[in-house]
């Protein structure tokens, strides 16, 4: 084992200055940061030959800190760090001290595997997976002569069931063409376990189906006629955008918030309020997409159903900069982030998130008087293998705040000898839709999951409470059988908030501060308000609802705890069942007059439509937060008339 030291100079070249003005404690790792937390580990011997670094991100300090946190003091600057070491298998983390230049703690975590390493998992799954004869074989029985003309990847084995308790690292490796289009060589089921470096399941079903047209397929390279652009309209504003930026935190009609780059959350926003003669009001401290998981419906394909935040790093593995005009309008501003790779070097994205104000409809509006509104959108993108997907964090004048989630990229497919339905659904394919010759998009499900931390005038006391809406009974009290009331129940303790959302009673949650009452006497509240969601297809005792846990509820309240971040634990990949949510809420721990947590699932059936082909429209779902009494009435009834 090689440990490789750095050199006094470049440690006193990384020496630690004053944070600047705009310095706030829950700001990403600066580029220099995440140098320096590298060469203090380095330093402090902690480094291998074979260590990489699974995630470098800011340790978060205690919330009590945050909400004191004034500028210009010297809040702690840490950096959490999660590294894997290929010569004995070993994951720790660790806590750096970047103020002090020094390692703080440094903890090995038995039996857990960080997420993909895209640097090294691939490859070795390569190397190990060649060296097999069974695989030379069935290149050999599929005709391909050229074993350069194909290439391997190795992902973690998500659906494989449970793994062996030895800990070792394992992929699912898969085969693809090389050249265009990269298709996946069916039949061949691979586990590879790449801390023996040997393959461990090996099953080739012979499956040799025709290989789809290469033109029915995406192919940005291919010259293909285009329509006339459209005649232009121009989105410009001559005075400059009318939210405010300092470092990173945003100013806009009322609203406050920061936001920043996770390497495995991607956007996060933290703390958001909202201000009121003079005075910021918070409602959400912490918000982000905590995990997200694709469950295929195709039972050829039980191996694949992707954890993309836990098992891939959604922030970090899916940098895709935003094109300007496209991906956001031609107004907007755009921000770079700083992510890293396996061996902690600094990775600048160029425009990873975009903030920008666009037309937002008809805000309020009587008779001849009505007033337009605008809206803030904070956008970024993560294109994951081939999907990607688009996350706008939407503010409303009206104290509003809306999570659109946007699915779009290119559907996974699996080659078939069907090139034209008949109409006789003897030949339709079962478990997903053709989408062109030869070509069908397997049935799935999008399971997002967002951990959303509401602080409702405070961060406590708040307490969740779940609203019904019920036709009475006809009898004295309902004579014209018309009457329908609206029935509050407050959620007790964590086991008891698990709920899934019910159509019949128009079923949504509030988290509300008692002690805080508008002018109306009322709790001040937000809401959730839902939108589209789905339940699992896949069955209650099946592997991924064990290992999904958080998809066996819409709504998820916990009270506050700062290591609860992660809805499927922190270590997804080869991870332990029934891990996160569903652990933390065993013990039935209260949830009045506390610091409360809402965890959103937001379901999304995804039965594929030729149109998906071959890169998908936009699909977008969502659901909002909405004041409820937090304003004692319409808070934009002093917006300015139109010119
Ligand atoms: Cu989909």
């Amino acid at each position: 084992v090689v440990v490789v030291l750095v050199a006094g100079c470049t440690l006193a070249a990384h020496a630690a200055q004053a944070p600047p003005a705009t310095f706030h404690p829950l700001d990403p790792l600066t580029r220099e940061e995440i140098v320096s937390t590298a060469d203090i580990l380095r330093a402090a011997g902690r480094v291998a030959e074979g260590t990489r670094f699974a995630s470098i991100d800011v340790n978060e300090p205690p919330k009590a800190e945050i909400l004191a946190f004034r500028s210009g003091i010297a809040a702690r600057r840490e950096a959490f760090v999660v590294l894997y070491n290929w010569a004995d298998n070993r994951t720790s983390e660790a806590v750096v001290d970047l103020r002090g230049r020094k390692v703080l703690s440094w903890k090995d975590v038995p039996g857990v595997q960080p997420p993909l390493i895209p640097e090294d998992d691939h490859a070795r799954t390569d190397r190990i997976l060649r060296a097999d004869p069974r695989w030379v074989e069935a290149m050999r029985r599929r005709g391909i002569q050229d074993l350069n003309g194909v290439v391997i990847a190795g992902y973690p084995p998500g659906g494989y069931g449970p793994q062996p308790p030895d800990g070792d690292r394992r992929a699912i490796a898969m085969t693809f063409y090389r050249d265009f289009p990269p298709i996946s060589l069916e039949g061949l089921t691979v586990l590879v376990n790449l801390t023996k470096g040997q393959v461990e399941r090996f099953e080739d079903s012979g499956a040799n189906p025709p290989r789809p047209n290469a033109d029915v397929f995406y192919d940005p390279g291919r010259p293909r006629p285009m329509r006339a652009a459209p005649k232009p309209l121009r989105i410009t504003q001559p005075q400059g955008p009318g939210f405010e930026i300092r470092g990173n935190e945003v100013r806009w009609e009322g609203w406050r918030f920061r936001f920043g780059m996770h390497p495995r959350e991607g956007l996060v926003l933290h703390t958001v309020g909202f201000e009121e003669r003079g005075v910021v009001r918070s409602v959400l401290y912490r918000a982000s997409l905590a995990e997200l998981v694709v469950p295929y419906g195709d039972p050829g394909w039980m191996f694949w159903n992707p954890f993309d935040v836990g098992e891939e790093g959604f922030g970090r593995y899916g940098r895709s900069p935003l094109t300007p005009g496209a991906d956001a309008q031609e107004n907007a501003s755009f921000f770079n982030a700083t992510m890293h790779d396996s061996f902690g070097r600094p990775i600048e994205v160029p425009r990873a998130v975009a903030l920008y104000e666009r037309d937002g409809g008809v805000l309020w509006r009587h008779g001849d008087d009505s007033r337009r509104a605008r809206d803030l959108v904070l956008t970024s993108f993560a294109t994951i293998d081939n999907y990607d997907y688009g996350f706008n964090w939407i503010f409303h004048q009206d104290g509003s705040l809306e999570v659109d989630v946007q699915m779009t990229g290119i559907m996974l497919f699996k080659p078939v000898e069907t090139v034209r339905e008949t109409g006789d659904h003897g030949d339709r394919a079962t478990f997903g839709h053709l989408v062109a010759p030869n070509v069908v998009a397997p049935h799935h499900q999008h399971f997002f999951h967002f951990r959303l931390d509401l602080d409702v005038d405070g961060a406590r006391p708040n307490q969740v409470v779940e609203m019904d809406t019920v036709g009475l009974p006809p009898g004295e009290g309902n004579p014209n059988r018309n009457g329908f009331m609206m029935k509050e129940t407050l959620l007790r303790t964590d086991t008891g908030a698990k709920r899934v959302l019910n159509l019949q009673t128009s079923r949504r949650w509030k988290v509300e501060n008692p002690d805080v009452k508008n002018a109306l006497g009322q709790p001040t509240a937000y809401m959730l308000f839902p939108g589209e969601n789905a339940l699992p297809f896949a069955p209650a005792d099946s592997f991924l609802r064990k290992k999904a846990g958080f998809v066996e509820a819409h709504l998820w309240a916990t009270p506050y705890a700062p290591r609860e971040r992660y809805p499927a634990g922190d270590y997804v990949n080869q991870g332990p069942l029934g891990d996160g949510l569903p652990r933390w809420t065993q013990a039935g721990r209260s949830l009045e007059r506390e610091d409360v947590v809402l965890w959103y699932t937001l379901g999304v059936t995804h039965l594929p439509r030729p149109e998906d082909w071959p890169v998908m429209p936009v699909h977008h779902a969502g659901f909002k937060l909405l004041p409820l009494g937090f304003f004692a009435r319409n808070p934009v009834l002093d917006a300015a008339r139109p010119r």
